[in-house]
Parts: C-alpha cells; structure tokens; sequence
C-alpha cells in the first residue's frame, strides 16, 4: 500500500483552540500548553491502540466487518500486517500524539507452528523499530493476546492444562521481548479468561496458585533481560467470562500482596471496566492510589443505557474531571499513560471518523486536565477534606494511631472526660458545587 490511506486528512491536526470550525483541529488539546508544571502532552501520554482501530472490521456479535480495512483481507497476511502499520504510523504521525500500544497478534499473524509464529512477530518487530525511529513515536506498552485463539478458550495462566500454561509462557515471554527491544514504558497483561464460566468443572484454589505462578515467572524474566518498564495488570470483572479473577483494582491489589508480587505490578484502569464493576471510573482511580498500585489508564467510557463494555471514545469532562483531580493531585503518571482503547461506531465506516473520534476524545481529556489542575491549584477540595480529618491530628488521634490506646483505655477516656462526639455535617452538595463551579469555569478563560 504505497498511497496515503488517510489521504483526505491534513498532514497533521494542530491546535487552533475554541472558537475554530474545523474539525480537523484541536480545540482545547495544545501539546505545548503548561499544565501543572508540565507539558500537556507530557502530562497527559497519549496513545493509540492498534487492535480497536486498525485489527478490529467493525463486527459485533450479530454481523460482518463493516470497515474499509483492507490489509484484513489480504491474501498474504505478512502483507497485510505490514499495510496495516504502514496505514496506523500515518494516522499516529497525523495525530501527533506521541504513543501507541499493541498487541502480538494486532501486528504479526500466527504461523503454522510456534516457530513460525515468532519469525513473523520478530520481522514485523524490525519494520516497527524501523517506523518509530523514523517517526519519533513511542511504545506505551505492549501485550500479549492470550484469549482469541480456541486454545485459550479455558484460560492461559489458568488453564487446566499445563501445555496451555506453557504456551501462554513463550508467547508473554517473546513479547515481553519485543516490547524490551522497542523501548515499551510498561508491560500489560490482561485476564480476558483467567476465570471461569461454570464453578462445576472449576478449581479456584488451583487456579489461583497458576496465576500466581505465571505472574512471578513474567516478573523474573522481566528481570532477566533487563527491562525496566512497569508490569501492569488490567483489572475487568467479565467479559468475554461469566466471572474474571481480576474482578476489580482492590481485588489484584489483594491478590498481589497474598502471592508476595506488590513490589512488581500495578494496574492499567479502564474506565469502562470500572463501571462494569459497578464501581465509577474515579473509585477505581481513587483505590488504586491509596493502595499504591495506580500504573496507567486505558480511556473509554460505557454507555448508562446498556451497561456492557462499548468502548466508547470519552466524550464527557463531568465524568472525567473527577478521576484526572485524583491521578494529577498524586502527581500524574510515571511510565503509564492514557491509552484510547475505544472503538468506533459499527457505522462510523468513514475512514477519516477514526480522526474525528480521536480528536474529541483528546480534547475531553485536554479540558478534563485543565479542570483537574484548577481543582489542584486553588486547593479547595484538599482544604475541605483535610479540615474533616483535623481530629486525628491531635492528641487522642495520633495516640490511636500510633498504637497507644487500648479498648480499655479508650472505654476509660469516654467515661472519664465525657466524651459526647457529636455527627457534622458531610458537605457533600456544597463539594459537589464546588466541583462543578470549576467544570463551568475553566472554559471562560481558554
Ligand atoms: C479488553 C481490553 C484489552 C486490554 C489489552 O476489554 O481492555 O484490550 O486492554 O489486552
Ligand atoms: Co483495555
């Protein structure tokens, strides 16, 4: 494919702020922009995912592709594969954002036979290497798919097939590679069937031990080749399983500490696993960093009406403020970042809507940022809560802390100084007052 794919799209969409009709424009997303000490874009790492956007036709569980990808159909799928980086460098270049992500299969098909499978990874790996060295774009993270091929249909880690378990350790243990060639950030794996459809044929105490196993042997070959990125594991309750054993962020987090692997994951957050968790998107966010294992984010959103995991491109600085103030108070990301795991539409076919969806969801997330560092910087929320807390900074509450009261000492305490506590008021509306007087806020000024 020597001809530009995207060929009615600029060269590159730039910045031209609010006011500007055309939508191949950024309106509030301005990589140079200080937020917080920090470029925009250094703040907020975007990237793009090559399964959504280029491996995936438009399919859904009751019709065919209704995409125009044609290195899908390409009758030699070496071919294809490299059609297909040829097509998602140019929109990544156009984009101007500096990341993407991807997964093994996304890029390289399989072989007949292991072997083969890994000469296909390793050659496009060198026409990867070769793209971004060219093009300056970065790898976020890499991945590998443990959960399309039928001989994953009852799990990889958790299999109760040792051969699978097997199978699944050379497929992470190459691709753990390639993404240590590539300069990755991070490492990502994600459970899509460890865990179970029917309890009838399962062992969970077994499969457990296998998990844990597989994720400490992940973390010494990590260790083996060097690789100083993050592993991160993706935390989502169900689907494509009736039950996931990565249900939700508390969940790893407690797995982790019970298999002694704390020190060695974190967890990339989606928002739409969130909320199929029945949890919001700024709990898990919330969670993750009072639990020390925030890692990264993959930004989509569901839709209230149907509940399932739509992938939707994020269209709402309401539901993102909130998260952004939590991760940006904690300091913003390290090696993670925002990944677009969002699809299009079935019918956004247009090749230029995957712009059109990519440049919204940038700018949600550029205002989103702005809010968040307004909340930040005047400190109202912080001050407010703090002030609920002032209690345990004083005598009684350290000396609870601390470990120098006793139930008795404390039943003595409430007899002898009359303690009578009385409830006070939560100021949950005038918060959320507050809140929102930023959301409405932070345009006036850009
Ligand atoms: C599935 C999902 C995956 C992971 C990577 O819901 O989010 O795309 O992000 O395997
Ligand atoms: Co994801």
């Amino acid at each position: 494919m020597a001809t530009e794919f995207f060929a009615d799209v600029p060269d590159r969409i730039r910045y031209a702020g609010l006011s500007s009709t055309d939508p191949f424009s950024f309106k509030v997303y301005d990589p140079d922009r200080m937020v917080l000490g920090k470029r925009m874009e250094d703040q907020l790492r975007i990237a793009v995912c090559l399964w959504h956007s280029f491996n995936w036709p438009g399919t859904d569980v009751f019709g065919s592709g209704t995409f125009d990808r044609p290195w899908l159909n390409d009758r030699d799928p070496m071919q294809g594969a490299r059609d297909k980086l040829a097509a998602a460098f140019e929109f990544l270049e156009k984009l101007g954002t500096p990341f993407f992500c991807f997964h093994d299969r996304d890029v390289a098909p399989e072989g007949r036979t292991f072997v083969e499978t890994r000469a296909n990874l390793e050659a496009i790996t060198d026409d990867i290497e070769h793209r971004m060295q060219r093009s300056g774009k970065r790898l976020l993270w890499g991945t590998a798919n443990l959960f399309s091929h039928p001989r994953y249909a009852a799990g990889a880690a958790t299999n109760p097939d040792p051969d699978v378990f097997a199978y699944a350790a050379a497929q992470v243990k190459l691709m753990l590679e390639v993404t240590h060639r590539l300069g990755g950030a991070n490492y990502v794996l994600w459970g899509g069937r460890e865990g179970y459809e029917t309890l009838l044929n399962t062992d969970l105490a077994r499969e457990e031990q296998q998990l844990a196993r597989f994720l400490a042997l992940v973390a010494e070959h990590k260790a083996r080749i060097g690789f100083t990125g993050t592993l991160l594991l993706e935390p989502k309750p169900q689907e494509p399983t009736k039950h996931q054993y990565d249900y939700d962020t508390a969940t790893v987090s407690g797995f982790l500490e019970r298999h002694g692997l704390a020190d060695e994951y974190r967890v990339n957050i989606e928002g739409n696993h969130a909320t199929l968790a029945g949890h919001s998107f700024q709990h898990e966010v919330a969670t993750a960093l009072a639990l020390g294992t925030f890692g990264s984010i993959d930004i989509n959103r569901g839709d209230p009406q149907n509940g399932w995991d739509t992938d939707q491109f994020p269209n709402s600085v309401d539901e993102l403020a909130l998260p952004m103030y939590e991760i940006f108070r904690a300091g913003g990301f390290t090696t993670g970042g925002f990944n677009f795991d969002t699809k299009l539409r079935r019918q956004s076919l247009a090749r230029d809507d995957l712009f059109h969806a990519h440049i919204g969801g940038i700018d949600t997330l550029a205002r989103g940022l702005l809010v968040a560092a307004e909340m930040i910087e005047d400190g109202e929320l912080q001050r407010r809560r703090e002030e609920r807390y002032a209690g345990w900074s004083g005598a009684l509450g350290r000396a609870i802390l601390d470990g120098d009261r006793s139930l008795a000492d404390l039943a003595e305490a409430v007899e002898r100084d009359g303690l009578d506590p009385r409830a006070v008021s939560g100021r949950q509306e005038l918060l959320e007052n507050v809140v929102n007087q930023r959301i409405w806020s932070v345009g006036e000024d850009a």
